[in-house]
């Protein structure tokens, strides 16, 4: 790995690491309801570092891909939608279903391989998924997921339900031709489908300058002829307000839209990526920008809350988290039938 790095950098002549927009500060009014949007961001975050810890114990088998710092794409975006709409994402989703309504202890239950869990205990973290809130599926393959959002895109518009399907994506899947078929297909056929690049500036290790000629991924969007948005992807209320309008347009019968969230993981890749790569100051300067910090301070500095009560809402969504941790620990492993149920073929 590290040669395969060196030669990277020496290729693009990488030396500056990627750093966030200048402005930490959420402007104007905080909406009313800004406490769920804080809530729902503290829940995926504990969800998360449970499962790492989960992880570090050798209580939880398999690879994981954590998404610490992304929490406000997927509690922006999923705020907007309605019963009958549907995402898709790819395995860095645990964030992505649980913003869908997934419940936490069915979801560390999937992870854990519990009958319990959200599929039965047999799809793990690559396939996360929760038909029941319309959180229809994760895919371990970069940009899988793409022609089943096109797919659900169409069964909404064939059918007239109405329903929007999402579709979040990372900056380097929209390196693949999946990505651009999905697109062409969607815009060429006017479907309710809304394509959410969560752009943490890096593939699996790679920087994105090493694997991709532009920087704003949003323009891609005009080669569709749809609108190419990019937000701040870590202001919750700006991700929301950007969604709120992808999602009216695909509900109008106006088409597909193009979001890029700009943003950061702040863990490695996956679990066993200790993310020696990064650029000196990096992560330091993307932890100040950190969602959940900015919002809380927001909610300060607006005096719409005090600091003992924010660290009473978090501390009563960590004992949820560990509750519901805790169940599904308790839960009985799939018996050896079930291996044989939910198959195609
Ligand atoms: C088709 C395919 N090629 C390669 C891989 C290996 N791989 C897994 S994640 C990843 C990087 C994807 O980066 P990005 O789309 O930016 O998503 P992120 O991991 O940053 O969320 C790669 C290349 C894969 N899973 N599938
Ligand atoms: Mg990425």
């Amino acid at each position: 790995m590290a040669a395969r790095w060196l030669r990277l950098q020496g290729d693009v002549g990488l030396v500056t690491a990627v750093l966030p927009p200048a402005d930490h500060g959420i402007v104007g009014e905080l909406p009313a309801d800004w406490e769920p949007l804080l809530r729902g961001m503290w829940r995926i975050r504990h969800f998360e570092d449970e499962v790492r810890s989960l992880f570090l114990k050798g209580q939880l088998r398999g690879s994981t891909h954590l998404a610490q710092g992304q929490e406000a794409i997927p509690i922006g975006v999923c705020d907007v939608l309605r019963i009958g709409d549907t995402t898709t994402c790819t395995y860095r989703g645990h964030g992505e279903v649980l913003a869908m309504g997934a419940p936490l202890d069915r979801a560390f239950g999937e992870l854990l391989g519990r009958a319990g869990g959200l599929c039965g205990g047999k799809g793990g973290s690559m396939h996360f998924a929760d038909l029941s809130v319309g959180a229809i599926g994760s895919n371990a393959i970069v940009g899988g997921h793409l022609p089943m959002a096109v797919g659900a895109g169409l069964a909404a518009q064939h059918l007239g339900t109405g329903a929007v399907s999402v579709a979040f994506l990372g900056d380097g899947a929209t390196n693949i031709g999946a990505f651009h078929e999905s697109c062409n297909l969607a815009a060429v056929w006017r479907l309710p489908v809304v394509f959410v690049v969560e752009n943490n500036h890096y593939g699996e290790y790679s920087p994105m300058a090493a694997t991709t000629p532009i920087e704003r991924l949003a323009t891609r969007a005009a080669s569709y002829g749809m609108p190419g948005f990019y937000v701040d992807g870590n202001d919750v209320t700006a991700v929301r307000e950007t969604a709120r309008k992808a999602v009216e347009r695909a509900r109008a019968g106006e088409g597909p839209t193009l979001i890029e969230a700009d943003t950061y993981r702040q863990q490695g890749h996956s679990r066993s990526d200790p993310a020696a790569y990064r650029p000196p100051g990096e992560l330091e300067a993307w932890l100040a920008h950190d969602p959940i910090v900015r919002l809380e301070q927001a909610a300060l500095e607006r005096e719409l809350a005090g600091a003992e009560e924010l660290a009473s809402l978090r501390a009563a969504v960590l004992d949820d988290v560990r509750a519901a941790r805790d169940r599904a620990l308790s839960w009985p492993e799939p018996d050896l039938q079930a291996r044989f149920e939910d198959l195609y073929a």
